[in-house]
């Protein structure tokens, strides 16, 4: 398996991605909890944080505000996505090439792709080509393996999160992040599926501070790397607060309550 560059996307082993593609994913609404955060350079400010090792964004905003922060933050290029108002088939096509997000400044990319749509073959061949193409560049490749489509609706069945993230293993990803199958037992079975291939929980929508750290600690009690996560952090009024209690379930082992605690 490909080294996994430290300095690119992960501390000690571990990852903490900040997603903001969301603009595209979800649309406009997401941002309304925390205005603000319209501005994507709000969310930058919150990737400043020591606990993040990456922050994940789409071409345009790279683009425009990756400029400011590449001293104090690493660019993982999200290199595809789709919009909520599209109502076919899961699919998400690649918006900017492997060699333009180099030359913006990436240190990683990551793809999503939809194990189990009608479209699985395509995206399957636009995934090889980019993570192929990232190995030219010595760009780590974070996989958002999503099992979705015909009978998959989110499903997060431990045998379904396994597959996923033993996809993210088979098809040449360095990170498979997938949804959190909701325990600690389902989690590691990802974790072993995945091989060397590190794992990391998405986020998902906003939840309490102790019910999100819980399954991060979750995660990192089976074997995980870590988190990519986008509303559980910029949906709260103090991003920080969440970050650094972040930084002590992923990086220092702390407990959801120790971490809250202090
Ligand atoms: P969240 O932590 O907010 O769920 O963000 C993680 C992420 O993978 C984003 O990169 C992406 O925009 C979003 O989830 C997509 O989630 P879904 O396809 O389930 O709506």
């Amino acid at each position: 398996m490909y080294p996994l560059t430290d300095e690119a996307l992960a501390r000690d082993g571990k990852v903490l991605i900040l997603a903001m593609d969301h603009g595209l994913e979800h649309g406009p609404t997401d941002f309304e909890a925390v205005p603000e955060t319209l501005d994507p350079e709000t969310v930058f400010e919150a990737a400043t944080h020591d606990a993040v090792t990456a922050m994940a964004v789409q071409k345009g905003v790279a683009e425009t505000y990756y400029p400011s922060y590449e001293d104090d933050v690493n660019l993982l290029a999200k290199l595809n996505g789709t919009s909520n108002l599209w109502m076919g088939e899961p699919y998400s096509p690649q918006n900017w090439s492997v060699e333009y997000a180099a030359e913006i400044g990436a240190d990683a990319v990551g793809y999503t792709v939809y194990p189990g749509s009608n479209r699985e073959p395509e995206m399957f061949e636009e995934f090889r080509d980019a993570q192929e193409s990232a190995r030219d560049h010595d760009l780590p490749v974070v996989m958002w393996s999503y099992a979705r489509g015909q009978g998959l609706k989110n499903d997060t069945k431990d045998e379904v999160i396994a597959y996923a993230s033993r996809i993210g293993l088979e098809l040449g990803a360095d990170v498979a992040k997938v949804k959190y199958p909701g325990s600690k037992e389902g989690m590691e079975w990802a974790v072993d599926a995945a091989g060397d291939t590190k794992v990391v929980m998405s986020g998902g929508s906003k939840v309490d501070d102790y019910q999100f750290l819980e399954s991060v600690e979750a995660v990192i009690d089976a074997g995980g790397a870590g988190l990519a996560v986008g509303r559980n952090v910029w949906q709260r009024e103090n991003p920080e607060r969440i970050l650094d209690a972040l930084e002590k379930v992923i990086f220092e082992e702390q407990s959801a309550e120790d971490a809250l605690s202090e």
